[in-house]
């Protein structure tokens, strides 16, 4: 019988008790056994998961190949499948009827809808046969510029269903960001809607696609679905709608053979340098991924209702409101709208009154509902099916953990902090729901396959051992991680795999404290986390020297209590004479080049940033200054130390 450690909250008894079936994990003594199975027995371990969860046209001969130090890591080889077949069809020709997806709209007034395994497959071959209509084969990537609406996940799979590749774009996202997304991929093809609603507010999603297309002769079709039926600009010949197209095809088409290693969906994320990447992941490896940890992770059934509120526009919502639910045969709530409209209790009705078994959402908007929620407004909700609740995208405080855990649930159900990124597909670091005992503010154990390292940053030794600090890593490559960056294998590599050769370097710091638990510090890199979103410095600091006035910018993560992170600006101007409300413009800059959401809490003027005398930006004092810490450190390698003395009298000022 494993020891517990000490600090940790077991899972209560009652937990077990009011599980509908059984759980997947008999308890920690089988996960821990599992797990060593999958470290030292990778192979089998995976194999023997991949024809358990996931169904082949054509079985796989070769398990894994290839290695990290080539980036070459390969799965599943000779194997074919279909991911909308995995996700759709196995369900359908079992149970027809069984819902597959709950649509809660922003306007709790407006109605929801259910749709079933059913009509999901056949809305999707509709789609699908619009897609090939209009040229897409296999292999071509689709960009989808959505919110979060069912017709999302339906633009996806019918993607899938042909062999096209999805491009999921964030709604969020400006035009000029949009745009360079879809250069980069060479979609000819775009789906999107006509607006959106989110929070009670309207999205112009179609006035961006078209703006972000304007110069782009290739576009050959925008498929618009008719979300609000608003008023939006309209191009006969390249713009089609929905609801009209898709009742030209048939209900059903057969699914494209795809093999293992084909290309499944490309996900752009920020990096610490240079343009946003390409990530691409393939198809049985991901698919596997998202099944296991689905499975294991959340311990989800077909049964479960399994509300998860992170957006289809980030890998959250790829992985865990698309595919690992629907792989699993269960049910995903996908929500439209935000935690707080119309009231800050929409979470709790929300989960009320779809019964949902599992939530999964941002610590972001936990410090936010903390902050407005009192015990009383929530507790008349029956949440009594809930059983685990999710953390994902940045640590959580464990104050935050307790507040989750019993406003939520009430203290009823399991809360497991989810560490992953874009690159690993799927968990990597996670509480095993009814199974881990839990340690507020650790995101646990190494998932099934995951051999991690805590590496000196300087020396790129593995630190043995547990109380150790360093940074995160990954030894050996597992199913779902992604296999490139689309068009640049050699960044791939720098980015991930030179920084500590013969591992995966993971950007974020970690410690491993005397029971072996792991707790995230953050990025080690420059790339910042706001609200859960992952902002490259670089990309920001970019968009800022296109501003005519600025000569220069730094852009540095300044710890918020509610947001994680904020970003804040230093730019130094071109002219002495600065524009009136410059801060304004450069904030609006900002969002115009990148999107609301990247938009910085403060901007500040300096004559000149402080530099070394070769030129480079010193940061690190950047960052001192702005968190309120007087103390520079060392100051002699600057060029022109005046600049601290003026940087310091702005932020008195400012106090
Ligand atoms: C899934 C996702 C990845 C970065 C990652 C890390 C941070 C994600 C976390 C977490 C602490 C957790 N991060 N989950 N930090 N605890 N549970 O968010 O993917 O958008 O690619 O961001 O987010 O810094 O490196 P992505």
């Amino acid at each position: 019988m494993t020891k517990l450690a000490a600090n940790t909250i077991e899972v209560d008894a009652k937990w077990r008790s009011r599980h509908p079936t059984a759980p997947h994990l008999a308890g920690l003594d089988e996960f821990q056994s599992l797990y060593q199975d999958s470290i030292h027995n990778p192979s089998q371990f995976w194999a023997k998961q991949a024809r358990e969860l996931l169904s082949f046209d054509r079985d796989f001969h070769t398990t894994t190949s290839g290695s990290f130090h080539r980036g070459d890591a390969a799965w599943f080889l000779g194997g074919q499948l279909n991911a909308c077949f995995n996700c759709v069809d196995r369900h359908a020709i079992q149970d027809p009827n069984r819902v597959g997806i709950i649509y809660e709209p922003d306007d709790p007034a407006n109605d929801c809808r259910s749709i079933t395994y059913g009509e999901l497959l056949a809305e999707i071959c509709q789609l699908a046969g619009f897609l090939r209509s209009q040229g897409v084969k296999k292999g071509d990537i689709v960009t989808i510029y959505m919110p979060m609406i069912p017709e999302a996940a339906i633009a996806v799979l019918a993607c899938t269903r042909i062999g096209a590749v999805h491009s999921v774009v964030f709604a969020g996202f400006s035009a000029g960001a949009l745009r360079d997304r879809i250069q980069d991929a060479k979609s000819t093809v775009i789906i999107t809607t006509d607006e959106g609603r989110r929070g009670g507010k309207t999205i112009s999603t179609k006035v961006v696609v078209d703006e972000a297309v304007r110069e782009n002769h290739k576009i050959s079709t925008v498929l618009v679905y008719e979300r609000t039926g608003g008023q939006i600009p309209w191009m006969d010949g390249r713009d089609f709608r929905w609801k009209e197209e898709i009742q030209k095809y048939p209900a059903y088409i057969s699914p494209e053979g795809m093999d293992s290693e084909d290309p499944l969906f490309l996900l752009y994320t920020s990096g610490s340098t240079g343009k946003p990447k390409g990530l691409l992941h393939t198809h049985a490896g991901y698919l596997l991924g998202a099944s296991v940890t689905g499975k294991y992770v959340f311990d989800l059934n077909p049964q479960d209702r399994f509300f998860c509120s992170g957006d289809i526009g980030w890998i959250t919502g790829h992985t865990y409101v698309v595919y690992a639910p629907l792989l699993l045969g269960s049910t995903t709530v996908m929500f439209e709208g935000t935690p707080t409209y119309p009231n800050h209790t929409r979470l709790w009705d929300v989960l009320e009154k779809h019964q949902a078994t599992h939530f999964y959402g941002a610590p972001t908007s936990f410090r936010v509902l903390k902050a407005l929620v009192d015990k009383a407004d929530v507790e008349n909700h029956d949440l009594s099916k809930l059983r685990a609740l999710g953390s994902v995208g940045e640590p959580i405080a464990p104050e935050i953990w307790k507040w989750y855990h019993s406003f939520m649930g009430d203290g009823n159900a399991c809360v497991t902090d989810t560490y992953w990124q874009t690159e690993t597909g799927s968990h990597i670091i996670a509480a095993y729901t009814g199974v881990t005992p839990m340690k507020p503010g650790s995101a646990s154990f190494p998932c099934f396959g995951i051999d991690v390292a805590i590496l000196d940053p300087t020396t790129g030794e593995e630190l043995q051992g547990n109380s150790v600090e360093g940074v995160l890593a990954v030894k050996k490559p597992w199913p779902s991680m992604a296999r490139t960056i689309r068009g640049n294998h050699d960044r791939y590599l720098e980015s991930y795999f030179n920084t500590y050769n013969g591992y995966y370097f993971t950007g974020d710091g970690a410690y491993r404290d005397a029971d072996g638990y792991y707790w995230i510090r953050g990025r080690v890199d420059d790339v910042i986390n706001v609200s859960g979103h992952r902002l490259s410095t670089s990309e920001i600091e970019s968009a800022l020297v296109e501003h005519e006035s600025v000569a220069e910018a730094a852009i540095i993560g300044v710890p918020d209590d509610l947001t994680g992170q904020a970003v804040n600006t230093v730019v130094s101007l071109k002219s002495k004479q600065a524009a009136m409300n410059i801060e304004k413009e450069l904030i609006l800059q900002i969002r115009k080049v990148i999107g609301p959401f990247a938009a910085p809490k403060r901007v500040i003027i300096l004559p000149d940033l402080p530099k070394t005398r070769s030129g480079k930006t010193v940061r690190r004092i950047l960052r001192k200054a702005l968190s309120g810490d007087t103390e520079f450190g060392d100051t002699s390698t600057l060029a022109d130390p005046s600049v601290i003395d003026e940087l310091t009298k702005i932020l008195q000022k400012a106090d």
